[in-house]
C-alpha cells in the first residue's frame, strides 16, 4: 500500500541501505515510526520489495522477533519487524 503510493509520485518505499541514509533518516523521525522498504518472503528472507537483496541490516536490540513481515523504522534509523496490516505513515524517496 505504502509502496503504491510511493509509486504513484514516481518514488519507491525508501530503503535504508547505508549509515549515511540511516543517520538522514534518523535526523527526520521525530520519534516518528515509519514503513520503509523491506519485507519478509515465505522462506523468512528479508528482501526489498522488488526481490532484491538486502546487504545490510540495521535491526535494533531484540529485533527482528517475528511479529510481522514489514519493515518500520524508529528512532535512530533501526529497524522493526512489523505487522503489515497496521496503518502507518511512510517514507519515499525518488529513484
Ligand atoms: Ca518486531
Amino acid at each position: 500500500m505504502a509502496q503504491e503510493l510511493c509509486q504513484s509520485k514516481k518514488g519507491q518505499l525508501s530503503r535504508i541501505d547505508s549509515e549515511e541514509m540511516k543517520n538522514f533518516v534518523a535526523k527526520h523521525l521525530n520519534g516518528k515510526e515509519l514503513w520503509i522498504n523491506g519485507q519478509k518472503n515465505n522462506d523468512g528472507v528479508w528482501k526489498y520489495l522488488d526481490g532484491t537483496n538486502i546487504t545490510v541490516q540495521f535491526w535494533i536490540e531484540d529485533e527482528p522477533d517475528d511479529s510481522g513481515k514489514c519493515l518500520r523504522v524508529v528512532s535512530e534509523g533501526g529497524w522493526r519487524d512489523k505487522a503489515c496490516s497496521k496503518s502507518y505513515g511512510y517514507i519515499c524517496e525518488k529513484i
